[in-house]
C-alpha cells in the first residue's frame, strides 16, 4: 500500500489497530494501550514514511518474546496451589527489557502485555537504555503469611531465573511487588545462578539498592506535576490535590506534594475514599503504609485513628471539589463521568501516576476542557528512571547519595516533561503531553530499530 499523505497513513494504522485485534483477541487493555498511541503517531509518520515502509509499526506492537509458566507452590496449611506466571519481552531496541512484576489476581496477558506496550515508550522518554517488558502473575498476595509470599517468590523465579539477567531483562516491583518480593526473588535468583549481580531493582539499600527508589514514582509524578503547573504560571503551593489508592505510588506522591506546599486531602482503597480536609501529610502518610505493609487493604481505619477525616464507602475520590488530580492505582479506574466531575469542580491539572488509570473518553473530557493532562508513561516514569540509576550503580560497583539520586531524578522528570512538550510544539499540538509522550518516545525506538536491521 501506498503511504504518504495523511490518509493513507491513518489507513494502515487502522490496518495496523484491526490486524492486533484479529490476533490477539480479548485483550482489551492490549488493544486500548496500542490504539491510544498508533493514532497519535501520525505527525511523526509523515516526516518518516520509512518507518512505514520498514513495517515500524507492525513490529512495535508484536511482543519479541512472551514467557507463560506454571508456578506450583504449597501454603503453610501443605495444600498445593498453581497459578499462572508471565514474562512479556516486549521491545530491546534501546537496552535490555526493563519493567516491573505485578502480583495480583486480576493479571492476565493483555493486563501484561498493555504494561509492557506502555513501557517501551516510557523508558525511552528517560534517555536512559532501557528497552520495554513487563511480567507478573494472578496470585494474590492477600491474606498470605510471611512464608507463604516467599515460597510464592522462590517458586515463580525457578523458572523466570533462566530468562532474565543484568544485561538481558531486568524486573522490578509494580502492584503487589514490593521490597519484601525483591528479595526473596533475588535470593532465589542468586541461589541459582551463583552470581550476585544486578538482575532485580527495588533492592534493599544493604544488597545493592538505590536511595530513594521506593519513593522514586510518586516523587517523579509531583515533579512533572509542578513543571506542568509552572506552564501555567502557577504551582503546587495552596493547591487541594486528590489521589487515589493508598500503595507505593500513592505514598510517594503524598510525601513530595505535601511538601511542596499542597493539601493532599483523598487517598483511597478498595472499601472507598477518605477525605481529610486537615491534608493528608507526615505520619499521617506513615500510618498509611503501616496500614498497608500489614497486609490490610482498607482506608476506613483512617478515619477511626484521625477523627476529622471522613470515609466514603464504595465512593471514588474524583467528586471532591480539587485543584490537581493524581490516580495511583490501576488501570481505568477513572471513567468520563469522573472526569466531567473533576471538570466541573474546577481541577486544571491531571497527572496519571497510575499505569493507563483514565478511561480514553476521560482523556477526551480533559483534552477538550483544555486542562493540563499528562499520560502515565510520561509521568510516572520517575520510577523505572530511578531503577535506571540502581543498575549504573551497581555496574560501577558504587551508592549514590539521597540527595544525589534526587537530583538525578528531578533533572529525568523535568527533562522528559521538556520533551513531550517540545514533540507537542513540533507536531503541531502545543500542550498536547500525550501526543509528545508518544511521538518523543516512539521516535528514538524507532531509529533504534532501523538501525539494527530486520528482526
Ligand atoms: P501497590 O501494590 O503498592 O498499590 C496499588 C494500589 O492500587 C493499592 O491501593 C491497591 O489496592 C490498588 N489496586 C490494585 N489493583 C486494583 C484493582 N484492580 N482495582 C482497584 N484497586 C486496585 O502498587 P503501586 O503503588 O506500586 O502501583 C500503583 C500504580 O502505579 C499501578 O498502576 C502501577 O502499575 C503504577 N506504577 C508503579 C510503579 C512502581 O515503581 N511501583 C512505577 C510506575 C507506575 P488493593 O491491592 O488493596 O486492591
Ligand atoms: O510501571 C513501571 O514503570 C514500574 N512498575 C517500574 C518498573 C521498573 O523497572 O522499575
Amino acid at each position: 500500500m501506498a503511504v504518504g499523505t495523511k490518509s493513507e497513513i491513518n489507513e494502515r494504522i487502522e490496518n495496523v489497530l484491526n490486524t492486533v485485534k484479529t490476533k490477539n483477541p480479548g485483550e482489551k487493555e492490549f488493544h486500548q494501550a496500542v490504539e491510544e498511541v498508533l493514532f497519535t503517531l501520525t505527525p511523526a509518520l509523515e516526516k518518516h514514511p520509512e518507518y512505514l515502509k520498514a513495517k515500524i509499526l507492525e513490529r512495535l506492537v508484536e511482543p519479541e518474546r512472551v514467557i507463560m509458566f506454571r508456578v506450583t507452590w504449597q501454603d503453610d496449611k501443605n495444600e498445593t496451589h498453581v497459578n499462572k506466571g508471565f514474562r512479556v519481552q516486549f521491545n530491546s531496541a534501546i537496552g535490555p527489557y526493563k519493567g516491573g512484576l505485578r502480583f495480583h489476581p486480576s493479571v492476565n496477558l493483555s493486563i501484561l502485555k498493555f504494561l509492557g506496550f506502555e513501557q517501551i515508550f516510557k523508558n525511552s522518554l528517560t534517555t536512559l537504555p532501557m528497552g520495554g517488558g513487563k511480567g507478573g502473575s494472578d496470585f494474590d498476595p492477600k491474606g498470605k503469611s510471611d512464608n507463604e509470599i516467599m515460597r510464592f517468590c522462590q517458586a515463580f523465579m525457578s523458572e523466570l531465573y533462566r530468562h532474565i539477567g543484568p544485561n538481558t531483562d531486568v524486573p522490578a516491583g509494580d502492584i503487589g511487588v514490593g521490597g519484601r518480593e525483591i528479595g526473596y526473588l533475588f535470593g532465589q535468583y542468586k541461589k541459582i545462578v551463583n552470581e550476585f549481580t544486578g538482575v532485580l531493582t527495588g533492592k534493599g539499600i544493604t544488597w545493592g539498592g538505590s536511595l530513594v527508589r521506593p519513593e522514586a514514582t510518586g516523587f517523579g509524578v509531583v515533579y512533572f506535576t509542578q513543571e506542568m503547573l509552572r506552564t501555567k504560571g502557577t504551582d503546587l503551593r495552596g493547591k487541594r490535590v486528590a489521589i487515589s489508592g493508598f500503595g507505593n505510588v500513592a505514598w510517594g506522591a503524598a510525601l513530595k506534594a505535601s511538601e511542596l506546599g499542597a493539601k493532599v486531602v483523598t487517598i483511597s482503597g478498595p472499601d472507598g475514599f477518605i477525605l481529610d480536609e486537615d491534608g493528608i501529610s507526615g505520619e499521617k502518610v506513615d500510618y498509611l503504609l503501616k496500614v498497608r505493609a500489614s497486609g490490610r487493604d482498607e482506608v476506613k481505619m483512617y478515619a477511626e485513628k484521625y477523627t476529622n477525616a471522613k470515609f466514603f464507602a464504595g465512593k471514588k475520590p474524583w467528586g471532591v471539589k480539587v485543584d490537581v488530580a493524581i490516580p495511583c492505582a490501576t488501570q481505568n479506574e477513572l471513567d468520563e463521568n469522573d472526569a466531567k466531575e473533576l471538570v466541573k469542580n474546577g481541577c486544571i491539572c491531571l497527572c496519571e501516576a497510575a499505569n493507563m488509570p483514565c478511561t480514553p473518553a476521560a482523556i477526551e473530557v480533559f483534552k477538550s476542557a483544555k486542562i493540563l493532562y499528562a499520560p502515565g508513561k510520561a509521568a510516572n516514569a520517575g520510577g523505572v528512571a530511578t531503577s535506571g540509576l540502581e543498575m549504573s550503580q551497581n555496574s560501577i560497583r558504587m551508592s549514590w547519595s539521597r540527595e544525589e539520586v534526587d537530583n538525578h531524578l528531578r533533572n529525568i522528570m523535568v527533562n522528559i516533561h521538556n520533551t513531550c512538550l517540545r514533540a507537542s510544539d513540533e507536531y503541531g499540538v502545543k500542550g498536547d503531553y500525550m501526543v509528545g509522550a508518544n511521538i518523543a518516545g516512539f521516535l528514538k525506538v524507532a531509529d533504534a530499530m532501523m538501525a539494527q536491521g530486520m528482526m
